[in-house]
């Protein structure tokens, strides 16, 4: 393998080279005819070409909206490089049908979900993913975990980054749709603070239907380690987004819908909403005191509304959306959506705040008018902020010192620059932005409309994320990427944070529950299995893979039997998965190296059925199968 520091050596020495010979070119030609060949432009785009061979120095962790999985892009190439099922059930991988996924997407549903499931395969298929966020340790990203919500099924996933694969899913009690979710950045993420959207009755037993002023919005605090929700807290309003800050005492919610009501026009009418502040401290302790009530699941949820003393309400105008800390850890932005604004809080105040020496909005120490559509904000650790403005298609890039120069009376201009994208951007994100180590060199703006940027797909149109050179004074669009639906939010993690596995550990702990039932089942070794365990109506088929065979050729199980089929993939080689499928009866599963994997089903078709390796593996990979009888009744 080549050395990873080479390769970008060898990339910036490409792209130097190749701007120097545009130049060149440039000076021996001369005029206009030659700015628009298309030499010059791949010129001007040099450090976001990545040469086939060569290697990304980013990871971007996409999220994949209601497809419900999480994608790995790499940037600056922009190429997909693997998809992450949550949410979703994957056909290639077997997520939500082999043993061990069901038992992640099932072990932590709450009594009533798993109640009105039961008839209906068990478990939600779909899923609504928004934001994918990494843990932090002292305020930048340590390559642990990703977490991700489920808008849809108010879900809260988390994905081991050194496997890429999710290890844990928990459901949310007492809230009604998890959207806006962050991790806490200092010292070290403990708590995975999630935004409840919707108002519902508490508890939503049925008793409440139609009296809104009954209706509550729940914010709450998972604990990231247990996958556990810790605390929560009802507040007033609608809650959107959220962001935690850099010293671990706060975390700020946008919330919109002050007027607590049900229609788009009852939602809007107020002038004003605001930004929740929650105290941590104050809150942990309030626990401590037993100062709460439980609904579901024995969460302790406190009461956060307007006069509670774990919270301060920051009115912002009307429907705020993307909360977003400054690197530097002293401001967070609210988006101002509705508002051509966004509003900057001076985080050293909020002490100030709930100690009532100051009002609220006396915290609010900038509030520049960018444009129409105010949506998020990202950052490049040099002091500019560039926010998306849906309606007027525009990044807009500007100075947060000039903004609150401007607002404190001076006459200056923080406005940058603007820059077209295409089209309606939503969220943004720079490469290391959402941590101290922000590093200024690109900005995604992950646009909600393609439309005419791509050969016509018929009436659903891909998304179209752009690739935003911000390392230099003009911020440049330098790629184009249509995206699946739909990419609400995305990371970008500087590579030398993540680093993944080639092959599973046989030590992990993720295989302690299928060795158990082995050794029960008399099976010492999963990696010589060959055995066909009779357990009643049971049946357990061990085997291992090793390219290009299965370690059984053919098993027999009864018509009705119930049958688990357990391989394990005993190839030691990088990239050798093999997979296992089992002709008309709809199953099919992922086996990386060194991994093992299972799969449950009613054998309820009598004859013979191929199971074969559905994961090109070797030369005889055609071949790499064996077959199942099934005895009729
Ligand atoms: S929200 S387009 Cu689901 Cu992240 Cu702002
Ligand atoms: Cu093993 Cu294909």
């Amino acid at each position: 393998m080549k050395d990873d520091s080479e390769k970008i050596a060898n990339v910036s020495r490409r792209s130097l080279l190749s701007g120097s010979a545009a130049v060149a070119g440039l000076g021996a030609f001369g005029g206009t005819a030659l700015m628009a060949s298309p030499r010059l432009a791949r010129a001007a785009t040099g450090n976001a070409e990545v040469a086939p061979g060569d290697l990304d120095e980013y990871y971007g962790f996409w999220s994949g909206g209601q497809s419900g999985e999480v994608r790995i892009m790499g940037v600056p190439s922009m190429r997909e490089l693997m998809r992450i099922p949550v949410f979703n059930r994957c056909s290639a991988t077997g997520w939500g049908q082999t043993d061990e996924s069901v038992k992640i997407l099932t072990e932590n549903m709450l009594p009533k979900e798993k109640e009105f499931w039961k008839d209906k395969g068990g478990f939600p298929l779909n899923g609504d993913t928004h934001h994918p966020h990494m843990s932090f340790t002292n305020g930048t990203y340590d390559g642990r975990y990703i977490w991700v919500n489920d808008k849809a099924n108010t879900r809260i996933a988390r994905i081991r980054c050194d496997i890429m694969k999710v290890d844990k899913i928990i459901s949310i009690p007492n809230a009604a749709d998890i959207h806006g979710m962050r991790p806490q950045k200092y010292p070290k993420t403990k708590y995975i603070f999630a935004n409840g959207e919707h108002r519902v009755p508490l508890p939503n037993d049925g008793t409440v239907l139609d009296d809104p002023s009954k209706y509550h919005a729940v914010f709450s605090a998972v604990d990231g380690e247990k996958m556990k929700v810790a605390w929560q807290l009802i507040v007033d309003g609608n809650l959107d987004n959220v962001e935690a800050d850099y010293q671990g005492k706060y975390a700020i919610s946008s919330c919109y819908n002050s007027e607590e009501g049900v229609t788009l026009a009852e939602m809007t009418a107020n002038e004003q909403d605001w930004a929740v502040v929650f105290d941590i401290e104050a809150i942990e302790a309030g626990v401590a005191a037993g100062d709460f009530k439980t609904y579901e699941g024995d969460v302790p949820v406190l009461d956060g509304r307007k006069g509670s003393k774990y919270t301060r309400y920051i009115p912002i105008s009307n429907s705020p959306h993307g909360v977003n800390a400054s690197p530097d850890g002293k401001y967070m932005m609210i988006n101002g959506k509705l508002s051509p604004t966004v509003s900057v809080i001076d985080m050293t105040k909020l002490p100030d705040v709930f100690k009532d020496k100051i009002k609220p909005r006396d915290a609010v120490v900038a509030e520049p008018e960018l444009g129409l559509g105010p949506l998020h904000t990202a950052f490049d650790g040099r002091g500019n902020a560039y926010t998306t403005l849906f309606l007027d298609s525009q990044i807009c890039k500007w100075d947060i010192a000039k903004a609150i120069q401007k607002y404190a009376g001076e006459d200056v201009d923080p406005i940058l620059e603007k820059l077209d994208v295409h089209y309606q951007p939503g969220h943004n994100h720079t490469s290391m932005g959402e941590t101290s180590d922000a590093d200024g060199k690109w900005l995604i703006s992950l646009n909600k409309f393609s439309k005419d940027r791509y050969i016509n797909v018929g009436p659903l149109k891909p998304e179209n994320d752009q690739l935003i050179d911000i390392s230099g004074d003009k911020m440049k669009v330098v790629h184009d990427g249509p995206t699946f639906a739909e990419p609400h939010d995305c990371i970008i993690v500087h590579r030398s944070v993540v680093n993944p596995r080639q092959v599973y550990d046989r030590e992990d702990p993720m295989f302690d529950a299928i060795k158990a039932r082995a050794k029960a089942d008399g099976v010492e070794d999963l990696e010589y299995a060959e055995q066909v365990i009779r357990d009643g109506n049971k049946v357990r088929v061990y085997m291992f893979s090793a390219a290009p065979t299965f370690s059984l050729e053919k098993f027999t199980v009864k018509q009705g039997d119930e049958v688990t089929i357990i391989v394990t993939n005993i190839d030691d080689v990088d990239d050798l998965t093999h997979g296992l499928t089992i002709s008309n009866y709809g199953v099919a599963m992922e086996i990386g190296p060194q991994q093992t994997a299972s799969v449950t089903f009613k054998a309820d078709y009598p004859g013979v059925h191929w199971f074969y390796c559905q994961w090109f593996c070797h030369a005889l990979h055609m071949e790499m199968r064996g077959r199942m009888l099934v005895e009729p009744k």
